[in-house]
Formats: structure tokens, C-alpha cells, sequence
């Protein structure tokens, strides 16, 4: 595939490209097993709304540098004292958490590209993705309660939605490891491929959902959100609907109205069974 650097970009973490409507983000630290510090996430995060605001985009793949490993959590090395992991500043930051809720509140599909090591945070980054293609060498688990953290949070209740809750307390309170083909009985994953066929077969899901409908994409997903996410999966679900509105002639009357100085005529527009 042709992918292109996106331009602009300055980041030492992350490599962002994009091809026919995809952008494809790697996390680059593979002498890390693709761990994150704090400067990583914030650099899937800037990519993540730069792809979001470019209207030739409508998929987004999440993937990690080489065959070894899609991401192995958070970087231990620079975990600190303080509530976090310390950027090059010593601030502490938990933004894993941010970038969970971006994944989820992004308005098209997110698909992670799994080869290798899927561990710790790295498995719950996937997890927050709408799609998972693992490689036949991937392997998934967490290590929070072994390395003395956990997540609590999506990493806990969206791995009960997903893999169901006896299963996901297995996952997490013996912290084994899975293989592929195990992730994908539990329902962890969508589908297995050999290696040498991940990203043409990502891909290749990339571009059935680009032929889709963006909209019906976009508030299928917040859909899919909403109960798990509360008052925020409504307000996501119920953005879309204003969105849908402000396209009406009606939501643009009472605009109109207002910036004419004169009362809105609403008479005009059917009240639908
Ligand atoms: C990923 C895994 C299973 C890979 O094992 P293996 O044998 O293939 O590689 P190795 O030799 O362990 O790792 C290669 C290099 O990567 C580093 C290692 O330290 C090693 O470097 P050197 O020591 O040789 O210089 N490396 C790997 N993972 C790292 C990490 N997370 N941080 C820093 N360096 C790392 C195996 O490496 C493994 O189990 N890694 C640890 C996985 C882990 O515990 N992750 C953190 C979970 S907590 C979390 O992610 C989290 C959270 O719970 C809540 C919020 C946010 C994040």
C-alpha cells in the first residue's frame, strides 16, 4: 500500500499515515515491546483529531511498530512516585484514560492491527477500538495486578461486555497470557490471519466500511456506546442528532428567525408520526 506521511508532523513517538481515506497510526517504540510514555499518547491523540478534522479520512487503523508487539502498556521505566507516568517535564499523567475516551468519541470507525504482544494497557487500547484484526502470533493479557496497577475503568467493564464477566475476571485476576486463537473464541478479537496478510486484510475491512455510509457508521457507533458510557454516551449519541437537525430546513429556520429578527414559523414543518 501507498501510505504517505501525513505532513506537518513533527512526532518522535508515532509515525501517522494515510491512504485511500485510512489513517494508519504506529506506535513506534519497539525496543520497548511499543510501550507508551505520557508524550506517546499525547502524540495518538493530536493524530487521532488531525485525522478527525481531514474529511478525506473515514477509518482509522491503530497499530504498533514491527511484528513483536501492538503495544505492551504503559512504559514501567518512566512510571513514577506521583499518580502517573512522568513526561520529559516530570509531570505525571494518566492519559491512557484520555485517550480511551477519544477512541470511543471518535466519529468513525477505529480498527487496531494486532501483531505481537497486546499487554497491560496495550490490551486495553485494543479493546477500546471498534475492531480488532490480530495476527497469527499476537498474544493478549493484562499484568496490572502482577506489576501493581490496574484499570478499573474500560480495561475492567468493557473487557465484562466483551469477553463476559467470568472471563474478564480471569483475565485480570490471574493475569495468564492468550494466544490468537483463544482471543478469538472469547470474542476479544474479530479475526485471525497469518501475519504476512494483517494489514492487507485490515485493510481490506478499512475499505468495506469506506463504502459505507459515513453517517450510519458514525451514530451506529455512538450507539454502540451510549449505555456503557452513561450520560456521555447519550450526550455522543444525542450530538449526532443535533448535527442531523442544523441539516433541516427546520433547525435552520428558527436560525434564520433569530438572525432576522422575527418569530420563527414552525407551522411548515409536519409533526411526523
Ligand atoms: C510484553 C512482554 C510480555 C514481552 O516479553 P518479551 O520476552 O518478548 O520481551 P522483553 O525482553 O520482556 O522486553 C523487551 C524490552 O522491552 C521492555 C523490556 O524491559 C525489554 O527492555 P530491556 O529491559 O531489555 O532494556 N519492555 C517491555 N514492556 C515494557 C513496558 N511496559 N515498560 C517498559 N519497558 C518494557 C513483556 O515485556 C512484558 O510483560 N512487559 C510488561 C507489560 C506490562 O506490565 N505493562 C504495563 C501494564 S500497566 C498499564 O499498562 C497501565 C495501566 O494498568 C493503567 C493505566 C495505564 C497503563
Amino acid at each position: 500500500f501507498d501510505w504517505q506521511p501525513a505532513p506537518g508532523t513533527d512526532y518522535t513517538d508515532i509515525l501517522f499515515d494515510t491512504f485511500e481515506g485510512i489513517a494508519r497510526i504506529t506506535i513506534n517504540r519497539p525496543h520497548v515491546r511499543n510501550a507508551f510514555r505520557p508524550e506517546t499518547l499525547e502524540e495518538v491523540m493530536d493524530a487521532l483529531h488531525r485525522a478527525r478534522l481531514d474529511p478525506d479520512v473515514g477509518a482509522v487503523i491503530l497499530c504498533g511498530a514491527g511484528s513483536e508487539a501492538f503495544c505492551a502498556g504503559g512504559d514501567q521505566k518512566v512510571r513514577g512516585e506521583h499518580g502517573g507516568y512522568k513526561n520529559e517535564a516530570g509531570v505525571n499523567h494518566l492519559n491512557a484514560l484520555d485517550l480511551q475516551r477519544m477512541i470511543r468519541t471518535l466519529p468513525m470507525p477505529v480498527v487496531a492491527m494486532v501483531a505481537g504482544w497486546a499487554i497491560g494497557g496495550g490490551n486495553v487500547l485494543h479493546l477500546v477500538c471498534d475492531l480488532t484484526i490480530a495476527a497469527d502470533n499476537a498474544r493478549f493479557g493484562q499484568t496490572g495486578p502482577r506489576v501493581g496497577s490496574f484499570d478499573a475503568g474500560f480495561g475492567a467493564g468493557l473487557m465484562a461486555r466483551t469477553v463476559g464477566l467470568k472471563k474478564a475476571k480471569e483475565i485480570w485476576f490471574l493475569c495468564r497470557q492468550y494466544d490468537a486463537q483463544q482471543a478469538l473464541e472469547m470474542g476479544l478479537v474479530n479475526t485471525v490471519v497469518a501475519l504476512a496478510d494483517l494489514e492487507r486484510e485490515t485493510v481490506g475491512w478499512c475499505r468495506e466500511m469506506l463504502a459505507l455510509s459515513p453517517t450510519a457508521l458514525r451514530v451506529l457507533k455512538a450507539g454502540f456506546n451510549a449505555d456503557t458510557d452513561g450520560l456521555s454516551g447519550i450526550q455522543e449519541l444525542a450530538g449526532n442528532a443535533t448535527a442531523l437537525f442544523y441539516m433541516t430546513e427546520e433547525g435552520q429556520e428558527g436560525r434564520n428567525a433569530f438572525n432576522e429578527k422575527r418569530s420563527p414559523d414552525f407551522g411548515r414543518y409536519p409533526r411526523r408520526p
